[in-house]
């Protein structure tokens, strides 16, 4: 649709950008912090581990003042559940309570306000060893951990994210280095822990309204518009197979409170429908959110599945998109062009995305992840022309407008990432950032911040409102 006149963005729109806790803080065993399932060494050996990342943790005051430079008005993080709980559930650290305590008053201090990933990948170690999210007391305990957080920090929190990525972590949990490959019982299983999540994210939705009522919460995990790789109706129905499966699953639950019927078929067919014990879907659809995250980095394209042995199964990358046996399978999208990292770059797929979720949900959005990992230079004079990043963020920013002016309620935009941090499997090589961590993938140089070319350009479009891209 072409539009005569171009809405501008709402006047209180949130500018800002994403981190996570165990990717951008370091000091992964300091002051009482206890081991997660990502500093148990399951990174790619090539790459840079998690143990000092950007070292957040010791930089973040002069972090929050660059963001606060840029006009930040959110910054969106993650806690780290075993800064809080070591063992994942227990006695609190108060060290761990104190530096997000810290943290969250700096970024006040700077008028940004804070929005909260939960629970970022970063399971706690102590839980993971008891069985992990296939364990029902892992509901529990994200739940004391929710009503935790809410206790120490819901005075000053407005905006709430319960679970990052749970589909990714479900479809792809190798790629971002948390399931290990278990043999043939592996989908039942993590069908199991999903059921788990989705309860654990009902629970802490619920509390918060309680507890917080005039914070809001909402689930973040990816979403993406799936395309077919012709008109061809089986390559349609193979897209709508792969959309339900993907991420309306994830979103009927957390919004509608209720299994999407074409994930249950397919769950049925695989043999790994969760076991739902009684209270269970009270539980799940006695739980709203007040708005959806979602983080968007480009489409899949996909066509009908063959059927046979030439069908494989996704793993290898959140973003790259192979098949499932008997659903569909992945297809080269022609239009696209690609990052260095192979990821497809689809800013109309934005909008179309946008559009989708606004009219299944009729919510509030907000974008939590969008971007460009590349392989930055700093060049002499300690500069870093990221022009490419400009270009990606500028086409996406442009169709989040259109989206808008669809009739989208868009209310804020949260690129990945605020400053350079460690990709999820390609290590410390793969940049996101509007500032340049001076480090390599395993000399840690001085751990200078510089500003990258697109940390001006940001700026500017926030102090414009999006005015001037
Ligand atoms: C998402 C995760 C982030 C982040 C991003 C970029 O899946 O939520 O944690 O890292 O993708 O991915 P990568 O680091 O693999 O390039």
């Amino acid at each position: 649709m072409y539009h005569k006149t171009i809405k501008p963005f709402p006047k209180d729109f949130l500018w800002g950008a994403s981190t996570s806790a165990y990717q951008v803080e370091g000091a992964w065993n300091e002051d009482g912090k206890g081991p997660s399932v990502m500093d148990m060494g399951n990174h790619p050996k090539n790459t840079a581990d998690f143990k000092v990342t950007s070292d957040h943790y010791h930089h973040y005051k002069e972090d929050i003042a660059l963001l606060a430079e840029m006009g930040f008005k959110v910054y969106r993080f993650s806690i780290a559940w075993t800064r809080i709980f070591p063992n994942g559930t227990g006695e609190v650290n108060q060290n761990g309570i104190e530096f997000y305590n810290n943290l969250i008053n700096e970024l006040l201090a700077h008028n940004i306000e804070p929005i909260i990933t939960m629970y970022h990948f970063d399971l706690p170690q102590a839980l993971q060893l008891k069985g992990g999210w296939s364990n029902r007391e892992t509901i529990d305990a994200f739940e004391n951990y929710g009503r935790t957080l809410f206790i120490n920090y819901g005075d000053r929190v407005k905006y709430w994210l319960t679970i990052n990525e749970q589909n990714m972590m479900i479809l792809h949990g190798s790629a971002l280095g948390i399931v290990a490959s278990d043999g043939e019982s592996i989908q039942k299983k993590l069908y199991q822990q999903n059921h788990h999540m989705l309860l654990a994210q009902a629970k802490v939705m619920k509390l918060c309204h309680k507890m917080c009522p005039n914070a809001k919460i909402g689930p973040a995990p990816n979403i993406s518009s799936i395309y077919p790789a012709s008109s061809k109706p089986e390559d349609v129905l193979a897209a709508n197979n792969w959309s339900s499966i993907r991420n309306w699953l994830y979103l009927d639950m957390a919004v509608l409170g209720r299994y999407n019927t074409v994930a249950w078929s397919f769950m049925e067919e695989k043999g790994c429908t969760p076991t739902i014990e009684s209270g269970d879907m009270e539980s799940l659809s006695g739980a709203k959110p007040d708005f959806i995250a979602f983080n968007y980095y480009c489409t899949a394209t996909v066509a009908e599945s063959e059927n046979d042995a030439t069908d494989k199964s996704s793993t290898g990358d959140q973003q790259i998109v192979l098949g499932e046996p008997g659903i569909y399978r992945g297809a080269i999208n022609s239009n696209l062009s690609k990052t260095e990292f192979g990821w497809d770059i689809d800013p109309v797929g934005f909008r179309l995305t946008l559009r989708e979720l606004n009219e299944r949900y009729n919510l509030p959005l907000l974008v939590t992840e969008n971007g460009l990992g590349a392989f930055d230079k700093l060049e002499e004079g300690n500069v870093v022309n990221d022009d490419y990043r400009i270009d990606f963020l500028r086409k996406h920013i442009e169709q989040a407008q259109l989206a808008i002016t669809d009739g989208v309620k868009l209310i804020g935009y949260c690129p990945w990432s605020a400053i350079d941090l460690v990709s999820t499997h390609q290590g410390f090589q793969k940049r996101y950032g509007f500032v340049y961590v001076n480090r390599d993938e395993f000399d840690l140089k001085d751990l200078g911040r510089i500003r990258k070319k697109s940390f001006y350009w940001y700026k500017n479009v926030i102090s414009t409102n999006g005015g001037e891209l």
